[in-house]
């Protein structure tokens, strides 16, 4: 069993993991020299000589606990018929959403636009350290449903009005997406992958009177699939504040990563028999070294002798500098 999952699945606390989300990205020269030459990210991830190649550059750089396959949680919309842009500067744009057409998409169309991504997947597994664990991903339905619906605006703000008044399609549109997001995360641990993390980024727009419906449930449904399938999953539900004792409460993931609105102490307090991972804010990693340092003693201190997982309470910023990557990996892994 990999560092990973034995810390995940065996709550070994004598281990600690670590690697971070969007380690493979924008701030890597090598990414980018790929990229430059890319222009259209959905055929990149699409690539899967590229894809594997671009998953395992920071575990070449920095020779991290795990790689994380390089895709995007919007592979799924785009397999389910919308056409995804990704726009420099802007973020991303989908092709206005027909429900019709959504509730016609099938299986075998679904998968066949996938194939590559498990192509890339069985490519890295080859060329991975066995010690080494891949993780595939998804994005959570509300999530999803935010960018399927352009159902925030540029300030990262959610348009009530809309989603009061389409309440009715969001559900017909979540009870489809669990299932076709069942599938690919089927599919990617039948390629190889060994655990899945599921992004629930924008969870801390739902209102409060709504997180169950919207957060809670369709989580869990997507934890209960992986369960009875023994895959090791790991939630995010990034913003939802102190609703993250419920959300364990209730969706009781194997490993809860926790965003850094979270005081770590807290959350140790608070928390039992799960394991946690990330917390540290991505922006001290653009600070001065002793900065850095102080910040990941922080959770280092807090989750001493806990199954922990070292990462950051969000994806790396493309502004990163390379050099207090390499420092801050050094630290954690000297850390007693
Ligand atoms: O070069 C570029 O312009 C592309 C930048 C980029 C990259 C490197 C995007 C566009 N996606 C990715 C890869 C990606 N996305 C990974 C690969 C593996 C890794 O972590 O190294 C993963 C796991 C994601 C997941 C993802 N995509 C999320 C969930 C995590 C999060 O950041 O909250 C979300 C919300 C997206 C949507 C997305 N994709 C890309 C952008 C710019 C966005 C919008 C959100 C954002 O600005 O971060």
């Amino acid at each position: 069993m990999n560092k990973l999952t034995n810390c995940i699945i065996n709550k070994d606390s004598s281990c600690r993991p670590v690697w971070f989300m969007r380690q493979a990205g924008r701030y890597l020269p090598e990414f980018r020299e790929i990229r430059s030459k890319n222009k259209n990210f959905i055929k990149l991830c699409l690539n899967s000589d590229l894809s594997s190649e671009i998953t395992l550059q920071p575990i070449h750089r920095f020779n991290l606990d795990s790689a994380i396959i390089f895709s995007d949680i919007l592979m799924v919309p785009y397999a389910l018929g919308q056409e995804v842009d990704f726009v420099k500067d802007q973020g991303p744009k989908l092709s206005n959403f027909d429900l019709n057409f959504f509730l016609n998409q099938n299986e075998k169309d679904f998968i066949s636009k996938l194939k590559p991504i498990y192509n890339s997947i069985k490519k890295t597994r080859t060329n991975l350290d066995k010690k080494k664990s891949l993780i595939s991903f998804i994005g959570s339905p509300w999530t999803l449903i935010i960018y399927m619906l352009g159902m925030k605006d540029e300030n990262n703000t959610l348009n009530l009005g809309m989603f009061k008044k389409r309440k009715d399609e969001i559900n017909m549109i979540l009870k489809k997406l669990n299932k076709f997001l069942c599938i690919h995360i089927k599919n990617q641990i039948e390629a190889g992958a060994d655990t899945v993390q599921l992004f629930d980024s924008w969870a801390g727009l739902i209102p409060d009177e709504n997180l169950n419906e919207y957060c809670y449930k369709p989580n869990l449904e997507i934890v209960n699939f992986c369960k009875k399938n023994k895959i090791p999953v790991i939630c995010f539900p990034k913003g939802i504040k102190e609703n993250y004792l419920d959300f364990m409460k209730i969706v009781k993931p194997d490993c809860i990563n926790i965003d850094y609105d979270l005081d770590p102490i807290w959350i140790r307090e608070n928390l039992n028999d799960v394991c946690i991972q990330g917390g540290m804010n991505p922006k001290i990693l653009l600070e001065k070294e002793e900065n850095i340092y102080q910040e990941a003693e922080k959770y280092l201190k807090a989750f001493k002798d806990y199954p922990y997982i070292f990462n950051l309470g969000h994806g790396l910023l493309p502004e990163t500098k390379l050099d207090n990557v390499t420092k801050l990996i050094k630290f954690v892994k000297e850390y007693k």
